[in-house]
């Protein structure tokens, strides 16, 4: 029984290599960021295909990096941010597209192509998926209690002032918990580049997240969704779609709870979510299979509907909800997205550097 059992997998294994064939054909592993994809997004491309897909979840790149430079990170389709996919790149982390294999690839927006194309050249591993912008997250009512109706929610004075974190704090702040992210936002309001390498600079962005540290509540990349929707905090430095949905959920429980979202006048970070195939994944096919159908304009469109992010798909515009498209959050205005700084992709190097600084602010010590 033994013999025959191996003797069946040796002679598996030589035809699944005769053939090309690399793993089990009806299974898709997906790793995307939370609260990124509709409820049935997965279902559906599971009923359309009769392809069982395992996702998984994570709210930071610094994870997902973490994953995928370990290698064999067991996953066949995976959404890194335009910041940290060019390193990745250069890391050989994901395979070439065979765009052949993308007939829906067409519909997607070609400004935005373009743009992406500056961390990958070509668009040759990713293609853009969501975009963004990191801002302020709050609650009106609250925030006017505490600081008075002229409170500064236009500005990230708001929350680097250390006057007015120390005020906040009564009714609660959140930051993301991400150096990469969130160090730039602080160059940026000290007026140095947001890709400043500069050590003394960064540990003066460090010294400024220090001097407002006893006043955060927390620094999560995830849970503020929940805590603006149910008013346990009043401001969150968040993701545009995030607070969107915080807004939306506030809005569905029908409670007073009331949310807004600011891009600060100073300016503040962009980002685009990418979607790539790792080097070792073992279900190819299947995760351009999904792929492809994450390009059709009515997949895509259903899922800004339910996260409240932009998608880059150019064909699915008619079919985003009007209420989404005239969100000043979610699709800025022209003279808004000048403002906007694309969140800079740091060598390693300056990374660890940051990660380093940023573990001490989080310690508050
Ligand atoms: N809940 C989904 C959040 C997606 C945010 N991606 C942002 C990456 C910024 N560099």
């Amino acid at each position: 029984m033994k013999m025959l059992g191996r003797t069946l997998l040796t002679l598996s294994l030589l035809g699944a290599m005769a053939t090309g064939v690399q793993a089990n054909d009806k299974v898709l592993r997906v790793y995307n960021w939370s609260d990124y994809i509709a409820p049935d997004t997965v279902k559906k491309f599971e009923d359309e295909t009769g392809i069982q897909v395992t996702y998984d979840v994570f709210d930071s790149n610094e994870t997902l990096e973490a994953r995928l430079l370990a290698g064999k990170s067991g996953y066949d389709l995976v959404v890194p941010s335009n910041s940290f996919l060019a390193k990745q790149v250069k890391a050989g982390v994901y395979q070439t597209l065979d765009k052949s294999k993308l007939p829906n690839w067409k519909n997607l927006n070609p400004v935005l192509l373009k743009n992406a194309s500056a961390s990958d050249p070509d668009n040759a591993h990713a293609f853009p998926y969501m975009w963004g912008s990191i801002g302020i997250g709050f609650n009106p009512e609250k925030v006017k209690e505490v600081l008075g109706a002229n409170a500064p929610t236009n500005s990230w004075d708001l929350l680097f002032k250390p006057e007015n974190a120390e005020k906040l704090k009564a009714c609660g702040i959140s930051f993301l918990d991400s150096p990469t992210e969130m160090i730039p936002a602080a160059l940026h309001y000290l007026g140095y580049p947001v890709n400043d390498q500069d050590k003394a600079h960064i540990a003066e962005a460090e010294a400024l997240f220090m001097k407002i540290r006893p006043s955060v509540s927390y620094f999560h990349s995830s849970k503020y969704i929940s805590d603006l929707a149910n008013g346990n905090i009043c401001v969150a430095v968040g993701y545009s779609g995030d607070v969107l949905q915080a807004k939306a959920r506030a809005l569905e429980a029908g409670d007073k709870v009331k949310i807004d979202y600011s891009i600060p006048k100073e300016g503040a970070g962009s980002f685009y979510d990418m979607v790539a195939i790792p080097r070792d994944a073992a279900n190819v096919e299947n995760a351009y299979l999904f792929m492809n159908f994450l390009m059709r304009p009515d997949v895509i469109a259903d899922i800004t509907n339910n996260i409240g992010y932009s998608n880059a798909n150019a064909a699915a515009t008619p079919l985003v909800d009007e209420a989404i498209r005239n969100d000043p959050g979610s699709y800025p205005s022209q003279e808004v997205m000048a403002t906007l700084y694309a969140i800079p992709d740091m060598p390693i190097g300056v990374q660890r550097v940051m990660t380093r600084g940023w573990t001490k602010v989080k310690l508050g010590k």
